[in-house]
């Protein structure tokens, strides 16, 4: 009979210290009680002191217990759901994991952060998915590509010797809103994250990540045989190579037992895979999935290719792996991300969503913003996850992920307001269900104050930021107009001698005398058939297609008629306008807001909005007058004259790489 010990934990609060509001503490920014609650327990563990340490640090109401339950309610609601009840004034949390009573903690602690009332509750949940990770794109030399919130939150030198506080945090955050895995490295991975040196420093991370339920991945190279174990080949169908990857895989779960598996990157970009030895992805995910599988680990294979092929890159997914279907191991996921072509501010979902029935499928999202101002604009993505999740039933994927947008910049994420992104992104790995706007209020109700005065408005600049990123950006379904070398500025009208053509912009928008837009109707590349008869019906249609997309699937005439009244010129116009007004009210609207915010954070974020108001010029200006020497056609009226000129604009080169943030120093200013 196992030992029962009634351990009636009484933790004193540590006195409250004041400290800077320096970002760092994220949505965990709970006043230190002075007399903390009784908390109760029977159970004693890593997980359940975690636990019990925040409940009598921060828990103002009456006692709490916590149990263990495996009866079947508790039972159906998984090993991760819980249940929380309240009763003689009695708060009790109960799961049949101590997972679950980690994730009731945080639960009971938003809602009081909140200001719910926290008297009468009876609530049951359960995650929509088993997996829900990060994906860290994290290089061994601590930069990050796409990061824009500083250099890796692994310092790879100092490990395992030296253990930062930082994880501590980090994985403290992610169980609070449910994220039970991180992908420490990049996709584009190094092979020397397999070599046994630092295998070791691997093992401390997930050390301290356990306690808070976070599994530790890593993204592999397919050639490390050959690159780490010195075979001749990294052939899949090779008994050298799987037994390489076999003896690996002991390795790495005798020193962590409870290792998540690999993410890998095959035959993508320049990355080594199966195709190289004329296997297909299913064969070489198999194999790695077979050296996991007696460890209960798993693979996460992306579909992310393309190649500089004939066939529209938005196609090429699809038209490679669906023939794979049925053919993945068990314990293999294929990861695709939410559009057919890359994280683009707007785009259809992938059709291969839908058309692997015999296929575990994850969702990838990105969280960091490459495409989406880095870490200059505000562009909260809740509402870009919904919108994906209008089209696919949650029930229809196993797993999700996000591109991690944390760095180790002290506020984690570069701009104070990106901390919402990380924070909408595991709520809605929890449950998609959830509103968007009620994310944004919860998350700004801890971040900052609960002041209606302050909620209200910054949850209506939250609700609308993405859309007028869109606006000013690539509005109607334009995509991939960037500048050649980062993803920061717009360059529409970029050529550059012996560049693969679906690099460069002119490839995605198409413009011509008659017209803008990518056919991809059945007339065009006929990518529109790859979905489902119902959507091929709307989309294929210049009349039916949802103008956000109409000139990502058409190519539209300047005088064609659009909902508005107005021709698809006026209408680009006016849409262009409409993402510089907002940005512009947004800078607005946060002035009004320094009575209900520190000032460090105050003018941190006042001079991003700045700098987004601006550069929703920069884009307008440089779209516009690009597309204009197609159209041939005026502004309306209602449309700001250009402040910049296209030669001015075109002289324009950040000095940015895959790594950093454009400076305001660095960006045209209406003032030059
Ligand atoms: C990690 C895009 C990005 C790359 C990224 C790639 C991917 O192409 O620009 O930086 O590489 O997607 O998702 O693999």
């Amino acid at each position: 009979m196992l030992k029962s010990v009634l351990l009636a934990l009484l933790i004193c609060g540590a006195a409250v210290t004041s400290r800077a509001e320096d970002g760092s503490r994220l949505w965990l920014r709970y006043d230190t009680v002075s007399s903390s609650a009784k908390i109760e327990t029977r159970i004693d563990s890593p997980t359940v002191r975690l636990a019990v340490g925040e409940l009598s640090s921060f828990w103002k109401g009456g006692k709490v217990e916590l149990q263990l339950m495996a009866d079947s309610r508790h039972y159906s609601l998984g090993n991760e759901g819980y249940t929380i009840s309240t009763r003689n004034g009695v708060t009790t949390l109960s799961s049949v994991s101590e997972k679950g009573l980690l994730y009731a903690t945080y639960h009971l602690l938003r809602l009081q952060s909140c200001g719910a009332d926290c008297s009468n509750l009876d609530i049951s949940e359960k995650p929509a998915f088993d997996i829900r990770v990060l994906n860290h794109w994290d290089n061994p030399d601590g930069t990050i590509e796409r990061g824009y919130a500083g250099q890796s939150l692994w310092k790879w030198e100092e490990l395992p010797a030296v253990v930062s506080p930082r994880y501590a945090e980090y994985a403290r955050a992610n169980a609070s809103i449910g994220i039970n895995g991180t992908v420490l490295n990049n996709v584009n991975a190094s092979p020397d994250v397999l070599s046994s040196d630092n295998l070791i420093k691997v093992k401390a991370l997930a050390d301290v990540f356990r306690p808070y339920g976070i599994k530790v991945y890593l993204s592999v190279n397919f050639a490390s045989p050959i690159k780490l174990g010195g075979l001749a080949t990294a052939d899949p169908l090779d008994g050298k190579v799987a037994e390489w990857w076999k003896v690996k895989a002991d390795e790495i779960y005798t020193l962590i037992p409870d290792f998540g598996g690999f993410l890998v990157k095959a035959n993508s970009e320049g990355q080594p895979g199966p195709c190289d030895y004329h296997r297909t992805h299913a064969e070489g995910a198999n194999m790695l999935a077979a050296a996991l599988k007696p460890h209960g680990g798993i693979v996460m294979w992306r579909a992310f290719v393309y190649s500089p092929s004939d066939d529209d890159r938005a196609k090429q997914a699809y038209l490679e792996f669906r023939p794979l279907d049925g053919q993945f191991m068990d314990n293999v996921i294929v990861q695709v991300k939410n559009g057919p072509i890359d994280f683009q501010p707007r785009e259809p979902y992938s059709p291969l969503f839908g058309a692997m029935p015999h296929t575990q499928l994850m969702v990838e999202f990105q969280v960091t913003q490459e495409y989406l101002g880095h870490s200059n604009h505000l562009a909260y993505l809740a509402p870009m996850w919904k919108e994906f999740y209008s089209y696919i039933a949650p029930a229809d994927l196993k797993a999700v992920a996000g591109v991690a947008n944390i760095g180790d910049n002290i506020n984690w994420c570069g701009h104070d307001l990106a901390q919402s992104n990380w924070y909408a992104f595991g709520r809605l790995a929890w449950n998609p269900e959830l509103a968007s706007r009620d994310i944004a209020e919860e998350w700004l109700e801890q971040t900052f104050t609960a002041d209606k005065e302050f909620v209200s408005p910054m949850t209506e600049v939250m609700m609308e930021s993405r859309e007028a990123v869109v606006d000013y950006m690539m509005p109607l379904g334009l995509h991939h107009i960037f500048a050649w070398g980062h993803h920061y500025g717009p360059e529409p009208w970029c050529e550059i001698d012996g560049a693969r053509p679906d690099w460069l912009p002119k490839y995605y928008h198409q413009a011509d005398a008659d017209g803008l837009g990518f056919d991809r109707t059945e007339n065009g590349s006929d990518a529109v058939s790859q979905y489902p008869d119902s959507i091929v019906a709307v989309f294929n249609s210049l009349e039916k297609c949802p103008e956000e997309f109409i000139l990502w699937f058409h190519h539209v005439p300047w005088k064609h008629k659009m909902a508005s009244g107005r021709t698809l010129w006026d209408e680009l116009c006016f849409r262009y306008q409409r993402g510089v007004d907002s940005a512009k009210h947004f800078a607005e609207v946060w002035e009004e807001m320094s009575p209900y915010v520190d000032s460090e954070r105050y003018s941190a974020v006042s001079h991003r909005f700045d700098i987004q108001a601006s550069d929703a010029v920069w884009w307008k200006d440089a779209c516009l007058e690009y597309f204009r020497t197609f159209s041939r056609m005026k502004y309306p009226s209602g449309v700001d004259k250009p402040v910049f000129s296209l030669k001015q604009l075109k002289k324009v080169k950040l000095p940015i790489d895959n790594y950093t943030c454009p400076s305001a120093d660095m960006l045209p200013s209406a003032n030059d």
